[in-house]
């Protein structure tokens, strides 16, 4: 049986998911998901393995399709609903996915594509009778349970799979370490195909019998809105979203800001995390809401990993402490350890690490030391027991508004407009967004449209891997092995602007 789902038979008629004016217990959800499953099975005792792809709103449709796919014996592959279709093709492909779940809604991006191919589509809606008079399957927590797609150093991102035991010890630890229990109610605002909102917002409180409320898009107003019913007590965002609440907060009449702080301040525990919570932030939203972010590291490969402690000193400027479970190293560029107070690359060795790149045996293996440890590629330093992250050890990582961007895949598509003779794209450093992304062009006509540029590229990758500004140089600098030094273009940009 599946942990979560076996959880979750302890909690009846126990409100589990909120979604605007509606509640579903968690009999109704361990019901409907089980029928979903059998849907999904279509007669057949075991879905072993074959991945299915789901293109599902938040909410109940949302989890209801996760349990469902993992009852089956399928491995869950979540789809970004704002991503245009070379990105869902690109993963649809990637995984070999067998079959696609949609709300309604998102039928037709992906009909004739799923026509063509063979994928079987669903509806979450669908109502078609279903046989359930047979077992589900017996799932042991070696198989896998979900491929995430994360951007690297390669142009492509890769699916990373996670097993069930991973899920399980990446759940149980952050379920132990921030006290989760069935009297916590929070709210999901992020999105639903990265660890941030899966596993530590849907599936800690699912597996621990709590409410999560569900918010389809991100506003802070709506936000605050729901604060103010004075239900909640968790809530957890990137530190994006703590920017723009503070920024709404500010701008509010002062009776409307009383009101919103007198509300926050009963909140027993508010997480940050994805990329770094500045301290001036934190600062902030500790006056504002009265609150302590406790923020924390992580990462799609690895769940979390590093934490402030949830009762104890939380930081500023600090990720905390490795958590139980979770062993953490710094070493230098030889793998070797480095010396107490010396920086070095985060390795990370547990139960919570992923399988394995699907279908990338070779990113896999360079993905770990000869001994098992997972490389990840954040430098950091000790101090005082509390590590400190630095920053990564390639510039060609990303992290905007909390999502991992690889450079070199926007650099790719740049290059295949008909204008674009090379390009470079680079961040520099934001307060919203943590990074702003920016690309210098070598244009091949004086007079390229940037505008046009920009919506030709949003429909080839995601509207937050666009570039925010565009610098059109003659050529780029580069070393003498041709190489593009990417420091140098950062220079070019921060002595323009
Ligand atoms: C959007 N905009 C950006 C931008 N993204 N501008 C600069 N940089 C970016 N990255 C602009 C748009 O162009 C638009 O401007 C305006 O912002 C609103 O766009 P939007 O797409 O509607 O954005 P919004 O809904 O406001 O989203 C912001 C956000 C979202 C912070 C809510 O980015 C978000 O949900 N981020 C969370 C990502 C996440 O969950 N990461 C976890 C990964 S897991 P205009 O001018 O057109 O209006 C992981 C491991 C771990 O990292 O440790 O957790
Ligand atoms: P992702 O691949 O989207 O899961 O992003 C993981 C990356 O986010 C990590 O490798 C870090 O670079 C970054 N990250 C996550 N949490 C933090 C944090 N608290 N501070 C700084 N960087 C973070």
């Amino acid at each position: 049986m599946i942990s979560i789902i076996e959880q979750a038979q302890n909690f009846g008629d126990k409100t589990a998911i909120v979604l605007n004016d509606k509640t579903f217990s968690y009999r109704k959800l361990l019901n409907s998901s089980k029928t979903f499953a059998h849907k999904l099975l279509n007669g057949r005792d075991d879905l072993e393995e074959e991945r299915v792809a789901f293109m599902v709103d938040p909410g109940f449709d949302y989890v209801k399709t996760l349990w469902a796919i993992w009852l089956a014996g399928g491995v869950a592959v979540p789809l970004c609903l704002t991503h245009p279709f070379p990105s869902l093709q690109y993963v649809l492909d990637d995984t070999l996915a067998s079959v696609l779940v949609v709300s309604p809604a998102y039928k037709s991006i992906l009909e004739d594509y799923t026509a063509a191919r063979n994928i079987r589509l669903i509806e979450t809606d669908n109502t078609s009778p279903v046989n359930e008079n047979h077992d589900l399957p017996d799932i042991d927590s070696s198989r896998n349970a979900m491929i995430l797609y994360t951007s690297g150093t390669t142009n492509k991102p890769k699916g990373v799979v996670s097993t069930h035991a991973n899920l399980n010890a990446q759940i149980s630890t952050l379920i132990d370490a921030w006290e989760w229990s069935a009297d916590d109610q929070t709210l999901c605002v992020l999105p639903l195909y990265h660890v941030h909102g899966i596993v530590n917002v849907v599936c800690c409180s699912m597996w621990s019998g709590a409410t999560c409320r569900f918010l389809p898009s991100f506003s802070a107003e709506a936000i605050f809105n729901i604060f103010l019913e004075g239900k909640l007590n968790v809530f957890m965002a990137v530190p994006t979203i703590y920017f723009k609440l503070i920024a709404y907060w500010e701008s509010l009449p002062a009776n409307e800001q009383h009101a919103l702080t007198d509300c926050m301040k009963k909140f027993r525990l508010m997480v940050c995390g994805s990329a770094a919570l500045p301290v001036t932030v934190m600062e902030k939203w500790k006056h504002i809401s009265g609150q302590t972010l406790l923020e924390r590291y992580g990462m799609t490969e690895i769940g979390m990993a590093i934490s402030n402690p949830y009762n104890g000193e939380r930081k500023a400027g600090y990720v905390g402490l490795p958590l139980p479970g979770v062993a953490i190293k710094l070493v230098d560029e030889q793998y070797a350890e480095v010396a107490a107070d010396e920086p070095g690359e985060i390795l990370v060795k547990g139960a919570n690490i992923f399988k394995e790149y699907w279908g990338k045996p070779e990113a896999t293996s360079e993905a770990f030391t000869t001994d098992g440890w997972f490389k990840t590629g954040d430098i950091a330093v000790v101090e005082d027991g509390y590590y400190r992250i630095m920053g990564r050890n390639s510039v060609d990582i990303i992290k905007s508004g909390g999502y991992k961007i690889s450079a070199l895949e926007i650099e790719e598509v740049l290059r295949t407009h008909s204008q674009v003779n090379d390009c470079a794209v680079v961040a520099l450093p934001d307060h919203e967004w943590g990074e702003l992304i920016v690309a210098a062009i070598v244009a091949n006509s004086a007079d390229i449209d940037l505008k046009e540029l920009n919506s030709w590229l949003r429909t080839r990758i995601a509207a937050y891997k666009t570039p925010r500004t565009y610098l059109i140089v003659d050529e780029l600098p580069k070393n003498v092995m041709g190489k593009v030094v990417k420091n140098d273009v950062k220079k070019m940009f921060e002595d323009k602007y």
